[in-house]
C-alpha cells in the first residue's frame, strides 16, 4: 500500500449535530514530514462532541473527528526518520517539534510547528487535506482525525509506544488521562498534605484524582451535580464529595467553610464558566490556585474581580496536562506497564466503528467514562 490510495472506513461528520455516516474515504499518501498510521482502536472524549456540536470556532465540516487513539504506522513519507513502518504508535494532538520558539521555551508542551494547519482542517505541506471521498475533500481535526482506519499525521504528531502494550488500552493515553495526571503533576504541581478540589468527576476528573492521590494530596473534594458519581471517584483516590445542588449557598463558599478559609488547588473538569469562576473563588487567600482543564464553547469568557487575584489567588490553564507528547506519552505508557498509573478502570463501554452515533449518545450518560472503537 506504500505510495498509493489506501481506501477505507471512517465516520465523517457532515454537518454539526447531524449523526456521523460511516463513508468509504481515500486517504492519500504520506508527504515529506508526514506519517500515514493504521488506526486500530480509538476512544472518544467530550471535545470531540464539543466541536461537532458546532460550538467550537475551529470546527470545520465536513471533518473526520477523533483525538484519542493507538494504531501501527503503514507508511511514512520523505525525511521521517523517528518512526518507521510497523511501529506502534499514538497519535498527539499536541506536536512536539522540539525546534520551534514553543518546543524550546523550556516553559511549554504547546508547539507552534504545525497548529496553524491543523487549526484549519489541513497539512502543513500543501494546506490541503488527504482525506477525500470521490475527490471531495474531507477536512482533518486536531492533526488526528482518529475516526478513519487509517489517517495521515504529522511526524511531530506522533509518538512510538511499546510494542507489547496493549493498543485497546493505550489509546487513552492519547488524550483524557495524561490530561488529568499532567493538570496536577505538570500545571499545578500539587505538593504532599495539600487540600485539592475538583469540579465534574467525568475521565477527566478522575484523573485528576488520581494525580492527586499520588501527589499525597491529604483531602481530595470532588464536587459533581450527579451524586452517581461519587462511588467511582472513591476508586480513583476522591475522598470527599460535594453535591451543589445539596447546598443553598453558592459552592465555593461551601467549600471555603469545609476547609477552613479555601482549597490549595481546583481543577475545572466540565467547561462551564461559572464553576470556572467558582473554582477560582474556593481557592485559598494569598496561595490558592485554580487550574482550567474544561473546553467551554465559543462565546463563553470568564470573569471574577480582580480582587480574587490581587489577593493571592493564581488562574491557570492546561492542554494535555502539560505533558510534551512524544517525548512523554512513551513514558505514560510504560507506567501503565508497570502498573503505576490506570488506564483500564477509565474503559466503561467497547464497540466497533460502525457503532460511532451510538458511542456519541453514552458518552452524555452519566455512567460512561471512555467508550473505545475497535476499528
Ligand atoms: P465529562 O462530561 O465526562 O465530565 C464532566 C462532569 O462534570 C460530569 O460528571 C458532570 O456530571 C459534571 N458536571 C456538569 N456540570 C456540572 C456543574 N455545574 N457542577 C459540577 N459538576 C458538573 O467530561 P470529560 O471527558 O471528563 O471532560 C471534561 C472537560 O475537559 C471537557 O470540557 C473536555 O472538552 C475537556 N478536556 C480538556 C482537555 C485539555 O487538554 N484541556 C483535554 C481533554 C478534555
Ligand atoms: N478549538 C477549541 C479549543 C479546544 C481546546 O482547547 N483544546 C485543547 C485540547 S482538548 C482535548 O480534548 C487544547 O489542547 N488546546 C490547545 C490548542 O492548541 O488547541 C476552541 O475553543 O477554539
Ligand atoms: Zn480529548
Amino acid at each position: 500500500t506504500q505510495g498509493q490510495v489506501i481506501t477505507c472506513r471512517a465516520a465523517v461528520a457532515w454537518e454539526a449535530n447531524k449523526p456521523l455516516v460511516i463513508e468509504e474515504v481515500q486517504v492519500a499518501p504520506p508527504q515529506a514530514g508526514e506519517v500515514r498510521v493504521k488506526i486500530l482502536f480509538t476512544a472518544l472524549c467530550h471535545t470531540d462532541a464539543y466541536t461537532w456540536s458546532g460550538k467550537d470556532p475551529e470546527g470545520l465540516f465536513p471533518c473526520i473527528l477523533g483525538h484519542e487513539a493507538a494504531g501501527i504506522v503503514e507508511s511514512v513519507g520523505e525525511g521521517v526518520t523517528e518512526v518507521q513502518p510497523g511501529d506502534h504508535v499514538i497519535p498527539c494532538y499536541q506536536a512536539e517539534c522540539r525546534e520551534c520558539k514553543f518546543c524550546k521555551s523550556g516553559k511549554t508542551n504547546l508547539c507552534g510547528k504545525v497548529r496553524a494547519a491543523t487549526g484549519v482542517g489541513v497539512m502543513m505541506n500543501d494546506r490541503k487535506s488527504r482525506f477525500s471521498i470521490n475527490g471531495k475533500p474531507i477536512y482533518h481535526f486536531m492533526g488526528t482525525s482518529t475516526f478513519s482506519q487509517y489517517t495521515v499525521v504529522h511526524d511531530v504528531s506522533v509518538a512510538k509506544i511499546d510494542p507489547k502494550a496493549p493498543l485497546e488500552k493505550v489509546c487513552l493515553l492519547g488524550c483524557g488521562v495524561p490530561t488529568g495526571l499532567g493538570a496536577v503533576w505538570n500545571t499545578a504541581k500539587v505538593e504532599a498534605g495539600s487540600i485539592v478540589a475538583i469540579f465534574g468527576l467525568g475521565t477527566i476528573g478522575l484523573a485528576v484524582a488520581e494525580g492527586a492521590k499520588a501527589a499525597s494530596a491529604s483531602r481530595i473534594i470532588g464536587i459533581d451535580i450527579d451524586s452517581n458519581k461519587f462511588d467511582r471517584a472513591k476508586d480513583f483516590g476522591v475522598t470527599e464529595f460535594v453535591n451543589p445542588k445539596d447546598h443553598d449557598k453558592p459552592i465555593q463558599q461551601v467549600l471555603i467553610d469545609l476547609t477552613d478559609g479555601g482549597v490549595d488547588y481546583s481543577f475545572e473538569c466540565i467547561g462551564n464558566v461559572s464553576v470556572m469562576r467558582a473554582a477560582l473563588e474556593c481557592c485559598h487567600k494569598g496561595w490558592g490556585t485554580s487550574v482550567i482543564v474544561g473546553v467551554a464553547a465559543s462565546g463563553q469568557e470568564i470573569s471574577t474581580r480582580p480582587f480574587q487575584l490581587v489577593t493571592g489567588r493564581v488562574w491557570k490553564g492546561t492542554a494535555f496536562g502539560g505533558f510534551k507528547s512524544r517525548s512523554q506519552v512513551p513514558m505514560l505508557v510504560d507506567k501503565y506497564m508497570k502498573k503505576e498509573i490506570k488506564v483500564d478502570e477509565y474503559i466503561t463501554h467497547n464497540l466497533t466503528l460502525p457503532e460511532m452515533n451510538k458511542a456519541f449518545d453514552l458518552l452524555h450518560e452519566g455512567s460512561c467514562l471512555r467508550c473505545v472503537l475497535d476499528m
